[in-house]
């Protein structure tokens, strides 16, 4: 059932067929729209099969790019947000760093969101240095970065290592593509903790939140 809705999701964004699109993202939603993670998955995995057939010279990067801009759209438009489950834990801050790949990133926001978490965005392209000045400014206690390129992700080891010499106790979550391509790069570049979905990190966050308690 599932395989059936990404292949037709798949064809629907390659073809810029932007109702249908719609159609199928709201026949698949959940009828609890706090429950996202289903449809997070088929999003993912649409995505990356448009990418994998990039890879192999079937679609154009145009059509990698429109697809994202069309998946864009629908977040705008079926993610809530009126969020009323505020209880305002956090603040939780998020980044996408070095990387202009945002469709991960804003997933994660409105997922934190969704989940009671008062966020604060960094924005997309930040540098290193940047994101340290941010950091050590706001006293962040916990930082999600999110990357969807190796070289992207590499830096990482260079942020933590510059937060550390500032003697700052940052606890930092880190994932996009390269994370889920290598199960081990978070532990390479020093971060404290991975996840592969948007929705599977709400526990660590949690964990994280209460152990500072
Ligand atoms: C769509 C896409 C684009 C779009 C971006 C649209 C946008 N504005 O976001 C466009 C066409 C613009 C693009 C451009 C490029 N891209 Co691109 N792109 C992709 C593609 C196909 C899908 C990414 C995506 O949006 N997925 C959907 C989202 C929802 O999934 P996600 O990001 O993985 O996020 C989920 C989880 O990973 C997780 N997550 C994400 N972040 C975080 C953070 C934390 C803390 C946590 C816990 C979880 C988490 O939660 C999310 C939701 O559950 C990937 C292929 C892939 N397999 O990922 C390539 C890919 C990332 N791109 C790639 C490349 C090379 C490029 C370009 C350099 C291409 C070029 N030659 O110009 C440029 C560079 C752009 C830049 N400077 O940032 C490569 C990177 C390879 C590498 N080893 O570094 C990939 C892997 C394709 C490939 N196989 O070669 N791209």
């Amino acid at each position: 059932m599932q395989e059936q809705v990404i292949s037709d999701l798949t064809q629907a964004l390659i073809n810029l067929d932007i109702d249908l699109v719609k159609n199928i993202f709201k026949a698949s939603l959940s009828p609890n729209s706090s429950e996202f993670s289903g449809n997070e998955r088929i999003l993912i995995e649409s995505q990356k099969r448009i990418g994998d057939l990039w890879e192999t010279g079937d679609v154009a990067l145009s059509q990698v790019y429109m697809a994202g801009m069309l998946c864009n759209d629908i977040l705008d438009e079926f993610l809530p947000n009126n969020f009323t489950n505020q209880t305002k834990k956090g603040p939780i801050y998020v980044v996408v760093l070095e990387d202009y790949h945002f469709l991960g990133a804003k997933m994660l926001i409105s997922i934190l969101k969704l989940s009671g978490y008062n966020v604060i965005d960094y924005g997309i392209g930040v540098s290193v240095e940047n994101l340290v000045q941010y950091v050590q400014r706001d006293r962040c206690e916990i930082l999600m970065i999110s990357t969807l390129m190796l070289h992207s992700a590499l830096k990482i080891e260079l942020l933590i290592k510059k937060l550390k010499d500032l003697q700052l106790k940052t606890r930092v979550i880190v994932g996009g593509a390269p994370f889920n391509i290598d199960p081990k790069l978070w532990l390479k570049v020093g971060a404290n903790a991975t996840a592969s979905t948007a929705s599977k990190s709400i526990p660590i966050v949690e964990k994280f939140l209460e152990e500072q308690q």
